[in-house]
């Protein structure tokens, strides 16, 4: 089926202030770099680009009560969640450029606001090869790029979980992750005590997935807000190199090609993030390309001969 989508914005976070590496904040450079403006033009994509955010400059310090750059990172977030809000308010479909994956949190509340405000239900997919749910007590680096999921779920320092007022931004029923296979010992028991859906890079081997996500997907609805959160380093590092906490055994190009048909699929995608690109780390801006390519099937590019 062709499928037409609203106009998209794509928003530059370049920030690496949450993450444990330099370099993230060269991200929405590269995706521009790969041609993804023009890729989602060319599906006939109503395109504009916004620019970049313009937030405090990362101060590269270590870890201050269990939290490095707490500051910064609250900032970065409260312009992204402006930025994102607008988009939506003005009925467009919000593309965050990250920068690392900490902007998930001014992403995501700014989602569930527009969710409240309009009536609709909010479905998160955290693609990710980590949960994301550690708190200070547990993190093992203070690095905030690692507790984005913990602060939407309310867990986590007050200037992070009320960044949209209220808190939580989001109940935990709503998550769910594809793709983990990094996860701490400790953010291991928040993750089950707050009953997070995690399809794990097990469960995908075992069932497969498209199994997975026919039931990562499963529940929608035309009152469903579907953002989808793709941190790039839920790919394999074969495939995706340039990120900074890469983890071997994730998903094959194929595999992650499949994810993304599902989801345009399901016709429901209303944001998206597009998270810790590192082109330092990168070869030939190969992992920005891939990139890319994955969110040209995310807007419905694919090759289905059978239909
Ligand atoms: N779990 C580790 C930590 O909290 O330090 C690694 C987190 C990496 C987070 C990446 C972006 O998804
Ligand atoms: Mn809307
Ligand atoms: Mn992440
Ligand atoms: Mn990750």
């Amino acid at each position: 089926m062709k499928r037409s989508y609203p106009p998209v914005s794509l928003i530059g976070a370049p920030t690496d202030v949450g993450a444990g590496h330099q370099g993230g904040r060269l991200g929405p450079e590269a995706l521009r770099i790969a041609g993804l403006g023009e890729a989602l033009q060319a599906r006939g994509v109503d395109v504009v680009d916004r620019g970049n955010l313009d937030g405090p400059r990362n101060p590269w310090i270590g870890p201050v009560e269990g939290y490095r750059h707490i500051d910064e990172v609250t900032e970065w977030n409260r312009l992204a969640m402006e930025a994102v809000y607008a988009e939506l308010a003005a009925g467009r479909m919000p593309v965050l450029l990250g920068g690392d994956h900490c902007l998930g949190i001014g992403s995501v509340t700014a989602v569930a606001r527009h969710c409240r405000e309009t009536g609709k239900k909010l479905r998160l997919l955290w693609l990710d090869a980590h949960a994301d749910f550690n708190t200070s007590e547990v993190t093992p680096s203070g690095n905030i790029h690692g507790m984005p999921v913990a602060c939407l779920c309310g867990l986590g320092p007050r200037q992070l979980t009320h960044l949209g007022g209220n808190a939580p931004a989001m109940d935990p029923s709503a998550v769910r992750q594809v793709g983990i296979r990094s996860v701490d010992e400790g953010e291991k028991r928040l993750v089950k005590e707050y009953g997070l859906d995690v399809y794990d890079m097990r469960y995908i081997d075992e069932v497969g997935m498209k199994q997975v996500m026919e039931e990562a997907l499963a529940g929608m609805d035309d009152d469903t807000h579907l953002h989808v959160s793709f941190d790039v380093d839920f790919l394999d590092p074969s495939v995706a190199p340039g990120v900074g906490t890469t983890v071997p055994g994730g998903p094959n190009y194929r595999e992650a090609q499949l994810v993304m048909e599902m989801i345009a699929d399901s016709g429901r995608m209303a944001s998206l993030d597009i998270m810790e690109l590192n082109p330092i780390l990168d070869r030939d801006n190969m992992t920005a390309l891939v990139a890319v390519d994955l969110v040209e099937s995310l807007f419905g590019k694919s090759t289905l001969m059978r239909a």
